[in-house]
């Protein structure tokens, strides 16, 4: 039985570098249906029942951007096995912006620490286990370019598919919000998927047009949403989407602070 494995990430972050270490050869390059976004799939050099799908590059899963629909729709609609989430660990708080929104979708996610030659060159430490913690999903360090953990990601990818592990978001939001989620959730759990109950939570929150169209509930049930989403809104007097955006920027910044140790503190302002 074959198991897809896909690479997703920042633009910049080395996915195609590792796509290539990864297949070699093996690869087929087409687009995704209907739009002219490059599709790479290919498969592992080591092992052909596995399948690496190449993403295109993105910062969040909002659906602003053409890549961001074609990774978004790929990622929740086909759901691969396993997510291999490729980070910059050079950039990496600008990076797990992304992480922690893939952590919640539902499928096992293993952290690659790319370009981990660079932060290492620079002198900086990443504290792996404590991000791993952190994150509530393996983390693994990797040089694509060096050839080096990429075959350790998939490794990790394909004994959390064996083992039929999800990943559980270890992050909280505040309290009224993780309220609000709740009771979305309450509402909503006959009819979703158990495994992607909170995404879809944390979408309808934010008023998500394709989840709202996707899910298509009877306008009853949309008001009783509708309204535990006002209310929070009330308590914050902000909108929910800027609330759920500026609580992950919060709770990666304390991440940060515990995970990770910069050694020249100056290179910050003066870059
Ligand atoms: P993508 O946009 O995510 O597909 O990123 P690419 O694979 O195109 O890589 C972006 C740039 O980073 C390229 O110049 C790569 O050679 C470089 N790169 C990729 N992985 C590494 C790495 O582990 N270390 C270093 N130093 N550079 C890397
Ligand atoms: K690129
Ligand atoms: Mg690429």
């Amino acid at each position: 039985m074959s198991i897809t494995i896909a690479l997703a990430g920042n633009p910049n972050s080395g996915k195609t570098t590792m796509f290539n270490d990864l297949t070699g050869s093996n690869q087929h390059v087409g687009n995704w249906p209907g739009v002219t976004v490059e599709k790479k799939d290919g498969r592992l050099k080591a092992n052909k029942d596995i399948i690496i799908q190449d993403l295109p590059g993105i910062y969040s899963l909002s659906p602003y951007s053409l890549e961001e629909v074609v990774s978004r729709n790929y990622l929740i609609k086909e759901k691969p096995d396993a997510i291999i989430n490729i980070v910059d660990a050079s950039n990496l708080e600008r990076n797990l912006y992304l992480t922690t929104q893939l952590t919640e979708i539902g499928v096992p996610v293993v952290v690659a620490l790319n370009m981990i030659d660079i932060v290492k060159k620079n002198g900086d430490i990443i504290d792996i286990k404590k991000l791993s913690k952190a994150l509530g999903c393996e983390v693994v360090e990797t040089s694509a370019i060096k050839g080096i953990g990429s075959k350790d990601a998939v490794e990790k990818a394909v004994a959390l598919v064996q083992s039929n592990a999800k990943s559980v978001p270890q992050h909280t939001f505040s309290e009224p919000v993780e309220d609000a989620l709740n009771r979305i959730s309450d509402l909503v759990k006959d009819k979703i998927n158990s495994s992607s109950i909170r995404w879809y939570a944390i979408k309808l929150f934010e008023r998500d047009k394709e989840i709202l169209k996707e899910t298509s509930f009877r306008t009853e049930l949309q008001q009783q949403i509708e309204d535990i989403i006002v209310d929070c809104e009330q308590k914050f007097d902000d909108d929910s989407e800027s609330i759920i955006t500026n609580e992950r920027y919060t709770y990666i910044s304390s991440i940060i602070k515990q995970c990770f140790k910069i050694k020249n503190k100056s290179r910050l302002t003066t870059s």
